[in-house]
């Protein structure tokens, strides 16, 4: 695929995850969803991203990166299936909504406690040295996960060991309620000399300069074995999550369709470079609304896991007290 057809489809996956978002959201509304983390405002930093993926990678994302998810071929359908808990999720309704994971795309499951992927990833990493394979490993957190532990033990030990891992940190501005003014009186890349480590900030807000940015630190790390942190400067353009309520502690909103929109700068880059014009952002935009229209119905017609399911994946064979048990539920 050249880099105009590159840059095409990454286009078409933020449109895509968008309309995706705003079905989800608009659901919840409704009632029909339960709980849901938009991502509205994250899409060009994590599919920035995803473009210098490769395929042999391993992730370590957080509850904010259907984007990312999407992009590298994910389906709509899983995610609505996960965030319906239905007899399709992969995690078998037994997670809370925006708690993913894709097997089959190198996605790891998403913890509740913010950050603690940080260290798995690191493990991971030492994992892929020890066992000279290639690769590197992507982990993914917002700013307010930077204020914990996990980071600290997960920065230092990856710059100490020389691992392969990419510290992905999405600054959107704020940690539900809490700016990010007042999270940390430093820099967020800078504490990236603090372990020895490469750190660089970027317009997350910008495709083109987020895929730039991406690939040339991936390839660095790729070529030389040792960690970086990108921190990746966007806008939680929604709520926290379908719980929380932003007008009761912000008002520099960022619109939808304002000039600050990543999709609006993704739009009036490659117009720019004559590889997309309003017929085509049109066509991309109708088609995602029809398949998210038509999918999201479809997934919410699939019934619940049955109860049988909560006596899979326990052990490798049925015992006597998971009889038991079935026998007190069944
Ligand atoms: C260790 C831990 N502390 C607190 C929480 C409650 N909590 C859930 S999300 C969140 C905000 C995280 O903000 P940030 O890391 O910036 O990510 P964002 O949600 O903005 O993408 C907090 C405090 C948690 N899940 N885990
Ligand atoms: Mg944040």
């Amino acid at each position: 695929m050249d880099e105009k057809e590159k840059l095409i489809e990454a286009y078409r996956a933020m449109v895509l995850s968008r309309t995706l978002d705003k079905k989800i959201v608009m659901s919840q509304r409704q009632g029909r969803v339960g709980f849901y983390t938009p991502t509205m405002g994250q899409e060009a930093t994590q599919i920035g991203v995803s473009m210098a993926l490769k395929d042999e990678d391993l992730i370590f994302e957080y509850y904010r990166d259907v984007p990312l998810m999407l992009h590298r071929g994910v389906q709509p359908a899983a995610i609505i299936d996960q965030i319906m808990g239905n007899s399709s999720d992969s995690e078998k309704g037994r997670q809370m909504p925006s708690h993913y994971s894709a097997k089959e795309h190198n996605f790891m499951s998403v913890q509740s406690p913010v950050a603690t992927n940080l260290p798995l990833a690191v493990g991971a990493a030492y994992s892929l040295k020890y066992r000279k394979k290639d690769g590197l490993v992507l982990t993914t957190f917002g700013d307010g996960s930077t204020s914990t532990p996990d980071f600290h033990a997960a920065m230092n030990l990856a710059a100490d060991f020389d691992l392969p891992v990419v510290f992905l940190c999405e600054n959107n501005k704020w940690a539900i309620s809490f700016p990010v003014e007042k999270q940390t009186r430093a820099e967020i890349w800078k504490k990236a000399e603090g372990y020895g480590m490469r750190g660089v900030k970027v317009d997350g807000n910008d495709l083109l300069e987020m895929y730039k940015t991406a690939k040339e630190e991936l390839e660095r790390v790729r070529k030389d074995g040792k960690p970086v942190l990108i921190e990746a400067v966007s806008y939680r353009m929604g709520p926290h999550s379908t719980s929380d309520d932003p007008s009761k502690y912000r008002s520099d909103d960022v619109k939808e369709g304002s000039d600050k929109d990543p999709l609006v700068i993704a739009e009036r880059k490659l117009k720019m470079l004559n590889y997309i014009d309003d017929g085509i952002i049109e066509g991309i935009k109708k088609d995602a609304k029809e398949n998210i229209d038509r999918i999201f119905d479809e997934r919410e017609k699939i019934p619940p896991p049955t109860p049988e399911t909560m006596f899979q994946d326990i052990y490798e064979k049925s015992n006597w007290i998971i009889d038991e048990e079935k026998g007190e539920i069944l």
